[in-house]
């Protein structure tokens, strides 16, 4: 299946490809969630909802692997390096009470994904301590052992998690391409930028396209299970 893309188009193979979706979580993109208590708009995050759930019905319609990511830390913090922790200077951190549960550490409600986009058994998901979704994560082996070799990925946010899973992708031989509607970050500046990065130099990191680029061809692949 041919996906016009840039900087050129990208053939995707189902049988081959995996839907990678990041770090879609409450704290990151609620109301009243972490992010926003930052004083981040959330609404520039809220954007990728309705595109990320038609493409994951899509996806789960033409029978292809979705994997879902959260960014997060142990509950008792010894994941968390103490750089990490205290970068930003600010008063509350992770692991600090937030306004939905311990910011970033596992169980909490803040850190699990939204219910729009809720995982459903048997779709894998990787609690994964850095931004990468490689690092110390047993990614790269749930999908060597599925025979997966490239990545359709989206979520938040653009320049930090996605861009930085996208990279460690790269290095490891997969071939990404990304949903640019399906991506976000709380700076319009730095979406756009993130996402040049990556098809730059004749797509030094991957592919970037659109949903509905993708999601027609996807329509067409499989019927939807009756
Ligand atoms: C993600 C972050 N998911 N910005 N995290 O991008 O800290």
């Amino acid at each position: 299946m041919l996906i016009e893309a840039a900087p050129y188009e990208y053939t995707l193979d189902l049988d081959k490809a995996a839907l990678l979706i990041i770090d879609m979580q409450r704290d990151f993109l609620e109301s009243g969630g972490f992010g926003e208590m930052l004083g981040n708009d959330v609404s520039q995050l809220r954007r990728t909802i309705e595109p990320n759930r038609a493409l994951l019905t899509a996806w789960r319609q033409a029978g292809g692997t979705v994997i879902h990511t959260r960014e997060g830390h142990r509950p008792d913090l010894a994941d968390l390096p103490p750089a990490k922790k205290v970068r930003g200077r600010s008063t509350t951190t992770i692991g600090d009470p937030g306004p939905m549960g311990r910011i970033l550490v596992r169980g909490e409600p803040g850190h699990d994904i939204i219910p729009e986009l809720y995982p459903r058994d048997g779709e894998p998901v990787i609690d994964k301590p850095g931004k990468g979704a490689f690092f110390a994560t047993d990614l790269h082996a749930i999908l060597q052992n599925r025979g997966i070799t490239q990545l359709v990925v989206t979520g938040v946010t653009t320049e930090v998690c996605v861009n930085t899973t996208v990279r460690e992708a790269n290095d490891r031989g997969y071939d990404c391409l990304v949903v640019a509607d399906c991506c976000g970050s709380y700076f319009p500046e730095f979406h756009a930028m993130g996402l040049r990065m990556i098809a730059a130099q004749g797509g030094i990191f991957g592919w970037v396209t659109a949903l509905d680029k993708l999601l027609p061809q996807l329509t067409m692949m499989r019927p939807a299970a009756t």
